[in-house]
């Protein structure tokens, strides 16, 4: 019982410390009619308000796994900008091409970012999948990874007013009681121009509303309403099995994407 105590208390202070980021993982459709070469977007920054984009170091890892096998992308990672309402930042994108049906699981693994304001590194594995003609592939699968959200609807086949659940994991673990931000993308992504759109889709009623926390229960799982269509990022906050980083405290996120589509 005490140990349940401490874990929730320690998840608390954590989320005190480095919140409302988000690595973006972006490409406009997660369900895709066909294959062929696909955009990626990756810019570090708080996408629900159109908030500032942080230059971070060159990405760690960026991959992807399909029907099982691993296909490194970390070479076809470019440095770009993207601009937010707030700046124009340092940020990467990828083209990457899809061959066949089936889940495309990406993993980005970004540099730690050291948020100077509260001397804290910060470093999210990001994962989104991007699935081709509606065939099931790899979507659910735990790939072990330091902080990762294993998802248990598919993040691609959601209806707009339906629910999004997944277990916040480490190396394979549940991680009980997680606390995990949530985020609407509110600013439409321009592919083009490489900046959110100036015009919100959404107006959120409160501030609470523009990052809404929630915690997994005492298996890691969790379960969120999504309201609207778009994109909704989930980023479990210090789930990781890194805590240290330079010296420094790190704080390892698991972080996942997700679509939801309206009802029509
Ligand atoms: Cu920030």
């Amino acid at each position: 019982m005490f140990k349940k105590l401490s874990l929730a208390a320690g998840a608390a202070l954590y989320a005190s410390v480095a919140t409302a980021h988000f690595q973006m993982l972006y490409t406009p459709e997660l369900l895709r009619d066909n294959g062929g070469q696909i955009s990626l977007k990756l810019p570090f920054t708080h996408p629900s308000e159109s908030g500032h984009v942080m230059a971070v170091d060159q990405p760690n890892a960026f991959y992807m796994i399909k029907k099982g096998k691993k296909t490194d992308l970390l070479d076809s990672v470019t440095p770009t900008k993207w601009t937010s309402a707030s700046n124009t930042g340092e940020s990467y994108e990828a083209d990457v091409t899809l061959r066949g049906l089936g889940d495309y699981v990406f993993i980005y693994e970004m540099a730690p970012y050291l948020e100077a304001s509260e001397d804290v590194y910060i470093q999210q594995i990001t994962k989104s999948i991007v699935n081709v003609g509606s065939l099931p592939t790899d979507w659910n699968e735990d790939l072990g990874l330091k902080a990762e959200i294993v998802p248990l609807t598919k993040p691609y086949a959601i209806y707009e007013g339906g629910t999004f659940n997944g277990v916040v994991k480490s190396q394979g673990e549940p991680v009980p009681f997680a606390e995990i931000e949530v985020e609407y993308v509110n600013y439409e992504p321009n592919m083009t121009t490489n900046a959110f759109s100036e015009d919100a889709n959404i107006e959120p009623p409160a501030d609470a509303f523009i990052t809404m926390t929630i915690f997994a229960d005492a298996n890691g799982t969790f379960t969120f309403g999504i309201p609207k269509a778009g994109q909704w990022g989930f980023a479990a906050l210090g789930v990781g099995s890194d805590k240290e980083f330079k010296g420094k405290e790190l704080s390892q996120d698991a972080v996942i994407w997700v679509q939801a589509h309206s009802v029509n």
